[in-house]
C-alpha cells in the first residue's frame, strides 16, 4: 500500500475496522475510504457492486461482520450465518470485479473444530466438528475464507485470509447479553465496584482457556500482511499464549479494583474448552505482537470509563 492508495475499510466504526484506521491513519495513509451502515448496506448486493464500481478502491481491509460472544452466537444463528454469508459474497465478488488488487479477509478461531489439537494450526481447518455455540458463525467465515481461496484460483484474485484469537480493546461491546467475555467482565466488575456488591457472577465454570489479542496487534498485524504477504494459505493471528477465564476474571478485578468474591454460573455454557492458535506462521513471517495482557485490559478499562461506554 502506497500512501496515496485508496483504501477502504469495510466496517470501519468496529472494534476491529477502527484499529485498522488507527493504524493506517498514523502510517499516513491519505485516501482511506469509509461508509457507515446507514450509506451502505453491505448485505445489499447492488449497493455494493455501486459502491465499488463507483469509489474503485484498490485494496480492501473486510472487517465488517456481525460477531458477538457465546450468548448471543447460540441465540441468533440465523442471523450471523446470513448476515456474514451476504456481507462476504457482496464484498468479495464486487472487489474482484471492480479490479480491486488485495483484499484482507478476517476469520475468527472459531472455524476450527472444537476439538482440536493445541495449539491450532491452520492446517486443522476442517478435520473435525466445530463448537455447537457459534456454528453457523464459523461455517459462515469458512465459507468467506473458501471463497477468497476460490476466487485466487480460479481468478487470480489477491486475497488472504487472517484468523484472529479471541480479540479485545477500545471500541468493543459491553452490552452484556451480546459481548465476549472481557468485555463482559469489566462492567461485571466495575459495576459491582460501584454497587459495594459482595460477589460477581461469571459464566461458566472458569476452566475454558481462551487467548486474547489486543486489536491493535491485529490491525498492525492485517496492515502488516497486506504489504508482506501474498500466500493462498491461511494466517493465524495470536500471542501464543492463554489463560483460564478464571484466570482473566482474577486478572480483570484486580484491574477494576473489584476485591469481592467471583462466582460461577454452571447454567451457563462453557463453549470450545481451548482456543490457543499456533501463530508459527506469522511469527516466521518476522511479525510479533506488542501488549501484553494486562496493560491492554488497564488501557481498555480507562477507555471504557472515558468513552462514555458505562453509560449505554
Ligand atoms: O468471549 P466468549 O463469549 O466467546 O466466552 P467464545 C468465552 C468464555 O468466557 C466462555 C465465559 O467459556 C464463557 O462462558 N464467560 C464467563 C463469559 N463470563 C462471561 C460473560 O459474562 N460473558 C461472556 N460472553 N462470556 C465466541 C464465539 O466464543 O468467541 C464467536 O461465540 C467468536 O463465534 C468469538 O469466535 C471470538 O470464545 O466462547
Amino acid at each position: 500500500m502506497l500512501r496515496s492508495s485508496r483504501i477502504y475499510v469495510a466496517g470501519h466504526s468496529g472494534l476491529v475496522g477502527g484499529a485498522i484506521m488507527r493504524r493506517l491513519q498514523r502510517k499516513g495513509h491519505e485516501t482511506l475510504i469509509t461508509r457507515s451502515h446507514a450509506e451502505l448496506d453491505l448485505t445489499n448486493q447492488d449497493a455494493v457492486n455501486q459502491f465499488f464500481d463507483e469509489q474503485r478502491p484498490e485494496y480492501v481491509f473486510l472487517a465488517a461482520a456481525k460477531v458477538g460472544g457465546i450468548l448471543a452466537n447460540s441465540t441468533y444463528p440465523a442471523d450471523f450465518i446470513r448476515e456474514n454469508l451476504q456481507i462476504e459474497v457482496n464484498v468479495i465478488d464486487a472487489a474482484h470485479r471492480s479490479g480491486v488488487r488485495k483484499l484482507v479477509f478476517l476469520g475468527s478461531s472459531c472455524i476450527y473444530p472444537k476439538m482440536s489439537p493445541q495449539p491450532i494450526k491452520e492446517e486443522y481447518l476442517l478435520t473435525g466438528p466445530l463448537e455447537p455455540t457459534n456454528e453457523a458463525y464459523a461455517i459462515a467465515k469458512i465459507a468467506g475464507l473458501t471463497m477468497v481461496k476460490a476466487y485466487r484460483e480460479q481468478y487470480g484474485f489477491n486475497g488472504i485470509s487472517l484468523m484472529p484469537t479471541n480479540l479485545y480493546g477500545p471500541g468493543d461491546n459491553f452490552n452484556l447479553e451480546t459481548s465476549h467475555v472481557l468485555p463482559a467482565l469489566i462492567r461485571k466488575f466495575d459495576d459491582a465496584k460501584r454497587a459495594g456488591a459482595p460477589n460477581v457472577t461469571v459464566w461458566g465454570s472458569g476452566t475454558p482457556r481462551r487467548e486474547f489479542l489486543h486489536v491493535d496487534d491485529l490491525a498492525d498485524a492485517a496492515a502488516f500482511l497486506m504489504d508482506k504477504y501474498d500466500g493462498e494459505d491461511l494466517v493465524n493471528v495470536g500471542v501464543g499464549h492463554d489463560v483460564s477465564i478464571a484466570d482473566l476474571a482474577a486478572l480483570v478485578a484486580q484491574v477494576v479494583g473489584y476485591e469481592g468474591e467471583i462466582v460461577y454460573d454452571t447454567s451457563k455454557p462453557d463453549g470450545t474448552p481451548q482456543k490457543l492458535l499456533d501463530n508459527s506462521r506469522l511469527l516466521s513471517l518476522g511479525w510479533r505482537p506488542k501488549v501484553p495482557l494486562k496493560d491492554g485490559i488497564t488501557k481498555t478499562y480507562r477507555w471504557y470509563l472515558e468513552s462514555g461506554s458505562r453509560q449505554r
